[in-house]
């Protein structure tokens, strides 16, 4: 029998990390959640032994203690950040041990996986004592084959999470939103057979719409293994042949029908060897661009965007369940938007299914935000592993449309060089999207503002934050900026807006900073010069929703949140949202 793929992660070779993550596409197996309460320790001064921690030491005699021990110490939810499930963790910014028992029964010829979705930011992870590895990342998934330090019977997993801000980290010390930390996202075991299906990538290739192709990559290198690989609906059903590395090229024309906003049709894919089978739910469609223009399934389509980060507002906490990703799309889709940006970090991975059935395409990025130390020879390993652990974990679904490499960095011939170099680097691991950066460093000349980052050439689409009418004055009155750009390329203005308190009002005409009616009026004007400006492709406010964060401390209107939503931080809709909601009803017509 075929079993629904639910998650269908893939795991990582880690550059910068000690252990080799083992890839293993674990899903479609049986699996076993290892979610649920977690017994904890906090490790307020950071001193914890972990040889002691990791097999919780117990005391040796009735006259010794161990002042380390999770014997009757308090849970945690799993998944779940720590910030939001207890008062004194609010702010945390340290350590924190986890631990749980499971239960294993040995199967013949079966192989044991131990995945983790997404743990923030860094973590150890111990096995029945042993260290299995580390992992640097709070949002992108890692995997340990753990056949060999598995036991029949009870077992015990302690993790070791840290989610101290740092100089050298991606995100570096500084960013705009919450550092939530703990084990946020599922945790699962996964028993697959020996021989197994290690990988796959099935697209549509860049510029077709009936040409599709990829590669099956099984784990052990073997040569001439038979793979069947079939869409049922489309009565396809391809034989492929494995070459010495184990994998099989997929190469075959079929007319499909296109994955489209409008129609966000997708195939189930059944991929199968005498051993093993695995499911997926693939779209095809292709996403190319030609001059200023994005094209999607050769026409032009303009991005009606929106961006929003990992939280949900109204429990202020990170979101981690399905009914928290429905709860943001249709948010976007009632906005009308075909497109969202996924600030400023791999958000889960049912998010980015839900979005892709609901038919809005997306941009996913790393959190390469801001002041990234460029000068130290460790981040490009870094951020190379986290794109690459992006890429493979949703390089098939078809819904992406595009990477982004970082947020706002300011142009050096060292940021130039890494970023090029990442370009380059997603390219070669999947040629089939469009590769983008957000920029905010132009030139200004009167009313005109250019873009001339010398990044523009290493990229696909050029992307803009710019906050006209908040951060920046307008030069000759409100709307009137011209863009230009020294690149032939489509122009996506990936972040604008301001902050509003909900309720908060003024008159419109004289409107003053934080009411609804200045940031209405600011959208209505930011409108006004994307009118003027022929090679924009797409727009992306900023932000969906109102968000946490502790750089906004402006005792009045902020109080530890960022105000530039649409939404309040209670959900409520400001006025700005009615004017977006205009503007995308418009354009869906043009
Ligand atoms: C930006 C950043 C975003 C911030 C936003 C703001 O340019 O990309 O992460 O939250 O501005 O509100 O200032």
């Amino acid at each position: 029998m075929l079993k629904k793929l639910i998650y269908r992660t893939v795991g990582i070779l880690s550059a910068i990390i000690v252990t080799v993550h083992t890839n293993a596409q674990t899903a479609a197996r049986s699996s076993q959640s290892l979610d649920g309460k977690w017994q904890i320790l906090v490790d307020w001064y950071g001193i914890g032994n972990a040889d002691d921690i990791a097999r919780n030491k117990q005391p040796a005699g009735k006259n010794e203690f161990v002042e380390f021990s999770f014997d009757n110490s308090q849970t945690l939810d799993v998944p779940g950040d720590w910030n939001s499930q207890r008062n004194d963790l609010k702010y945390y910014e340290g350590t924190i041990w986890y631990k749980r028992n499971f239960d294993h029964q040995p199967e013949t010829g079966k192989r044991s996986y131990l995945q983790f979705a997404g743990v923030s930011y860094r973590c150890e992870v111990y096995l029945n004592g042993s260290k299995l590895g580390e992992h640097e990342g709070s949002f992108t998934p890692f995997t340990f084959d753990i056949t060999k330090s598995i036991k029949p019977g009870k077992n015990l997993l302690v993790l070791k999470v840290n989610n101290e801000r740092r100089e050298d980290a991606i995100p570096a010390r500084k960013f705009d939103w919450w550092n939530y930390g703990g084990i946020t996202r599922s945790i699962t075991l996964a028993k697959v057979p020996d021989q197994h299906i290690l990988d796959y990538f099935i697209q549509l290739k860049k510029g077709s719409l009936y040409e599709i192709r990829g590669w099956v990559q099984l784990n052990a290198k073997q040569q001439q293994q038979t793979i069947t690989l079939e869409i049922p609906e489309a009565h396809i059903k391809k034989i492929l042949t494995t070459d010495s590395n184990g994998r099989a090229q997929i190469n075959f024309s079929a007319k499909l029908k296109l994955w489209s906003p409008g129609q966000p049709k997708l195939y189930t894919v059944n991929i199968y060897t005498a051993n093993d089978t695995v499911t997926d739910q693939i779209g095809f469609r292709s996403i190319e661009v030609k001059g200023t223009q994005i094209l999607l399934n050769k026409k032009p389509v303009f991005l009606r965007g929106i961006s929003f980060h990992e939280e949900i507002p109204q429990r202020a906490g990170r979101a981690y369940s399905e009914a928290d990703s429905h709860m943001m799309l249709f948010w976007a889709k009632e906005l009308g938007c075909n497109f969202i940006r996924l600030a400023h970090y791999p958000q889960s991975e049912q998010t980015v299914k839900l979005a892709e059935q609901m038919g809005l395409m997306m941009w996913e990025e790393i959190p390469v935000w801001q002041g990234i130390q460029f000068t130290n020879p460790q981040i490009l390993s870094k951020a190379n592993n986290m794109l690459q652990e992006m890429i493979k974990r949703d390089k098939n679904r078809c819904g992406i449309v595009i990477w982004s490499l970082s947020n706002e960095t300011a142009p050096s011939p060292q940021r130039n060089k890494v970023l090029a170099q990442m370009a380059h680097d997603a390219r070669l691991l999947d040629s089939s999207r469009l590769i983008s950066s957000a920029f905010d460093h132009f030139k200004y000349d009167g009313n005109q503002i250019l873009i001339d980052d010398p990044l523009s050439e290493s990229l696909d689409v050029l992307a803009a934050n710019k906050y006209m009418g908040w951060y920046a004055k307008w030069p000759a009155g409100p709307g009137n900026v011209i863009w230009k750009s020294n690149f032939n390329k489509p122009l996506i203005i990936s972040e604008f807006g301001a902050e509003a308190l909900y309720g908060n009002h003024g008159p419109a005409d004289t409107a003053s900073l934080w009411t609804e009616e200045y940031q209405e009026q600011l959208y209505k004007d930011n409108i006004n010069m994307f009118n003027k400006t022929p090679f924009l492709a797409g727009v992306c406010p900023w932000i969906l929703a109102d968000f946490r964060s502790p750089s906004r401390m402006q005792a009045q209107f902020q109080q530890g949140w960022n105000r530039k939503g649409l939404l309040s931080d209670k959900g409520f809709k400001k006025k700005a949202w009615y004017v977006m909601h205009k503007y995308y009803l418009q354009k869906q017509k043009q």
